[in-house]
C-alpha cells in the first residue's frame, strides 16, 4: 500500500497567512499540490502576501477577514467555495499574543486573545465543516502552543487560549469524525516570526535577550526553530496518510517539552 502524502486537488485555507507560520505551512501545502486560498485582517497585508506566494511561485489567492467576524468569516467561505472551490483543509492559525502580568491585565485585553486564538477557530472551523460533512472528508489543523501544556509569567489569556484550543481539537475529532474529518494540532516550540521577535531582541550593551538565552537553554538543539520546520508535519496531517491520526496534539518544539532544559554553565 502506498502512503499518499500528496494534497494534489485539494483546497487549503490557512488563516492570517500573509506572513510567519501561516505563511510557511501554506507554502509547504502548495508544493505538495495544495491550492492556497488565505485571509489576512487588511488588504494591504493580503496583497504583500499574494506577492510573497507568487515570489515563491505559489498561485495563492488572498481575502480580507477578520477571522473573530462570523458574517465576514461565513462570507468568505461562501466567496471560497464559489471562486476556487469547497475547503478540504483548514488551518486555523490566525492568532494574536499579549504579554502582560495577570493582574495588571484588563479584562478586555483578555478577552481580546480568547476571541482570536480560540473563539475564531470554533468559527472558522463551523463555517468549514457542513461542506466536508456533505463531501464525505475533511482536515483541520489547529495551530496550538507549548502553552497548550505548559504556563509562564504574562502569558495568561494565551495559556487559557491555546489550552482550550487543545480540547477544542479533541471535541471536533470527537464530534465529527464519524464524517470521515480528521482535526488535529500542531503545537509549535519557539518559532523565529514576528510573533516571538521581541523575545529575541539584542539588550542595549549588545548582549542576547535573557529569554532567547532561556529557551535555547529549554531546547535540546539549543536554537529556536524556523517556520518551515513546520510544513512537513503540516503536509502529514493534512494528508491521507494521517486519516487514522485525530485529536492529536503534535508538538514540534525541537524536544522542550522532553527536556529539563541545559544546567547553567
Ligand atoms: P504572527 O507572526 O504574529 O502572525 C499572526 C498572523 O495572524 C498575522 O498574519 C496576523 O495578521 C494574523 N491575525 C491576527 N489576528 C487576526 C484576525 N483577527 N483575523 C485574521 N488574521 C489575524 O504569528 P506567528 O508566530 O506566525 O504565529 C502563528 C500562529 O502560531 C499563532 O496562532 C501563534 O499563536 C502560533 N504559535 C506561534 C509560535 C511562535 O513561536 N511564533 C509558537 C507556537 C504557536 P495581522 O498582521 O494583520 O495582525
Ligand atoms: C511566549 C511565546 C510563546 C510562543 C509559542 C510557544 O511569549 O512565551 O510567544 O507563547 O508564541 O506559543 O509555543
Amino acid at each position: 500500500m502506498s502512503v499518499n502524502f500528496s494534497l494534489e486537488g485539494k483546497i487549503a485555507l490557512v488563516t492570517g497567512a500573509s506572513y510567519g507560520i501561516g505563511f510557511a505551512i501554506a507554502s509547504g501545502m502548495a508544493k505538495a499540490g495544495a491550492k492556497i486560498v488565505f485571509n489576512d485582517i487588511k488588504q494591504e497585508l493580503v496583497d504583500k502576501g499574494i506577492a510573497a506566494y507568487k515570489e515563491a511561485g505559489i498561485d495563492a489567492k488572498g481575502y480580507v477577514c477578520d477571522v473573530t467576524n462570523e458574517e465576514q468569516v461565513n462570507a468568505m467561505v461562501e466567496q471560497i467555495a464559489k471562486e476556487v472551490g469547497p475547503v478540504d483543509i483548514l488551518v486555523n492559525n490566525a492568532g494574536i499574543i499579549k504579554r502582560i502580568p495577570m493582574c495588571e491585565m484588563t479584562a478586555a485585553e483578555f478577552r481580546q486573545v480568547i476571541d482570536v486564538d480560540l473563539n475564531a477557530p470554533f468559527i472558522v472551523s463551523k463555517a468549514v465543516i457542513p461542506s466536508m460533512i456533505e463531501r464525505g472528508h475533511g482536515k483541520i489543523i489547529n495551530i496550538c502552543s507549548m502553552m497548550s501544556e505548559l504556563g509562564r509569567e504574562t502569558v495568561s489569556a494565551y495559556a487559557a487560549a491555546k489550552g482550550g484550543l487543545k480540547m477544542l481539537t479533541r471535541n471536533i475529532c470527537s464530534e465529527y469524525g464519524q464524517y470521515n474529518i480528521q482535526c488535529n494540532g500542531i503545537g509549535p516550540g519557539y518559532i523565529e516570526t514576528p510573533q516571538t521577535a521581541p523575545l529575541r531582541e539584542r539588550q542595549a550593551d549588545g548582549s542576547r535577550h535573557p529569554f532567547d538565552q532561556f529557551i535555547c537553554a529549554k531546547t535540546p538543539a539549543n536554537r529556536w526553530l524556523k517556520p518551515e520546520e513546520l510544513a512537513g508535519p503540516a503536509v502529514f496531517l493534512a494528508s491521507e496518510a494521517s486519516d487514522a491520526v485525530n485529536g492529536h496534539i503534535l508538538y514540534v518544539d525541537g524536544g522542550i517539552l522532553a527536556y529539563i532544559g541545559k544546567q547553567p554553565q
